[in-house]
């Protein structure tokens, strides 16, 4: 199977110190080198429902990948193996890594060579629902980047885990192109054939198995590449206990979640209504399209049951410190967002301060201080804004003060949004919007300080 005489190690630039060394040793040393996970990147045809297929690339031939879980602050060793024919990389989403480990080709971390493998190295902080992607450019192409399945969670544990429920459960949602009838070139945008959970289309997977006066938490992902989703569990009211892996202030009943991609919420439901229902997207075309899970109480055999929730809205200041403001930033940086029309058929350019990406203008932080991201969102769509290797606060939206929600991504409106971060993780970090065919076309740019 594995023939580890053509095994090449991808050896990075001698300049990134710790981890090459960690990097090189292990290339002289061991063929087998001693480490706590493995993932190969291949092609995969997953079936989301009977005779329906998807050609995609995934993690250890699984949609999602395996789940990470791992001790917060405990050193781990990820080898990555590339069985594909282009260069990829894997980012660990919601981590305080180092630049070098952290899997953005942009901030200075090494592409892996087809056919070539690479130990990520790194103690995963800080704790909680994170995960890993591939982070590299898709253009055009619908079957790379995070339009393919390229996804894990990556759970980091807490030293103490109150653990306030009887069991837990990882869900992603994600979006596919079918690459039907030659089609699936995207032009002006992005578009979808099917939606799943975890990898299988609304009917055709396991159900979630409860059992009356359960309280499950449940850690949902949108690791979809461009859209947001709105989730809701028939019959049951969801609470939302975390958001991108982070305590809320404030733990809050809601009948559906807005999930952005990227995004992740942990929620606790009290398992009270017996019965078998459909968890999935709440509107109806989504669904159809396969976004959706079965979940059945014990001793109950039914089809699954659909309940539209009440109109729901989304507001990130229900779940934050109403009262308290924010502390006060040391500096303030202003960002605004536009985009550019670039010609008939083709995706729109997006610009940071009048410049696509990577001809934005690469902003001077100093270690130690508060900054406040001020952010102006001109376009007429709203862009889930992800930070790298740190976690900011929402402070303001839309001109209402809030304080406590700490995020790495978060959905803004056109209008004014701010978030404040502390620049306490020193290197090259990157800032984009999670959007794949944004991110791809100039939404980026870089923060830098020693
Ligand atoms: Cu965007």
């Amino acid at each position: 199977m594995k023939n580890e005489s053509t095994r090449r190690e991808f050896l990075c630039d001698m300049s990134m110190g710790v981890m090459s060394a960690a990097l090189i040793r292990e290339s002289l040393t061991s063929a087998q080198p001693e480490v706590d996970h493995r993932l190969e990147i291949s092609s995969l045809r997953l079936e989301i429902a009977p005779g329906k297929n998807i050609e995609t690339t995934a993690y250890n031939g699984t949609i999602p990948g395996p789940l990470i879980r791992w001790p917060e602050n405990k050193p781990i060793r990820i080898q990555v193996t590339n069985r594909t024919d282009v260069p990829e990389i894997v980012h660990c989403h919601g981590l305080f890594n180092s630049p070098q480990m952290d899997g953005a080709m942009e901030e200075g971390s090494p592409m892996i060579a087809p056919g070539a493998s690479l130990v990520y190295e790194f103690a995963p902080r800080p704790a909680g629902f994170r995960w890993y992607h591939t982070h590299t450019f898709a253009g055009h192409n619908l079957r790379r980047g995070l339009y393919s399945g390229q996804f894990g969670c990556f759970y980091v544990e807490a030293k103490s885990d109150p653990g306030a429920y009887d069991q837990e459960i990882f869900l992603t949602v994600h979006d596919w192109n079918a690459y039907m009838g030659g089609g699936g070139d995207a032009s002006m945008e992005a578009v979808y054939d099917y939606g799943t959970i975890n990898g299988r289309m609304l009917g055709h997977g396991d159900p979630i198995r409860v059992v009356e006066n359960q309280r499950v938490l449940i850690h949902l992902l949108n690791a979809s590449a461009t859209l947001t989703h709105w989730i809701s569990l028939s019959g049951h009211q969801m609470q939302v206990v975390g958001m991108d892996g982070n305590p809320v202030p404030r733990a809050a009943n809601v009948s559906a979640v807005r999930l952005a991609p990227a995004e992740r919420v942990d929620l606790v439901v009290e398992m009270n209504r017996p019965g078998v229902w459909v968890m999935g997207e709440t509107r109806k075309e989504l669904r159809g399209a396969g976004i959706g899970v079965v979940v059945e109480y014990a001793n109950q055999s039914s089809p699954g049951k659909w309940v539209d929730p009440p109109e729901t809205t989304w507001d990130y200041a229900q779940f934050s410190d109403s009262a308290a403001e924010a502390r006060q930033p040391d500096a303030q940086i202003p960002v605004v967002f536009q985009s550019k029309f670039a010609g008939h058929g083709d995706f729109d350019r997006w610009t940071i301060n009048g410049k696509s990406f990577p001809h934005t203008d690469t902003i001077p932080l100093e270690q130690g201080k508060r900054y406040r991201l001020q952010m102006t969102n001109k376009s007429a769509d709203p862009h889930p804004i992800h930070l790298h290797r740190h976690s900011f606060e929402l402070t303001n939206i839309g001109g209402k003060p809030v304080s406590g929600l700490l995020k790495d991504v978060v959905l803004i409106e056109p209008g004014v949004t701010t978030v404040d971060f502390t620049a306490d993780n020193p290197g090259s970090t990157l800032f984009h919007c999670h959007q794949q065919n944004h991110m791809d076309f100039g939404f980026m740019m870089l923060f830098a300080y020693r």
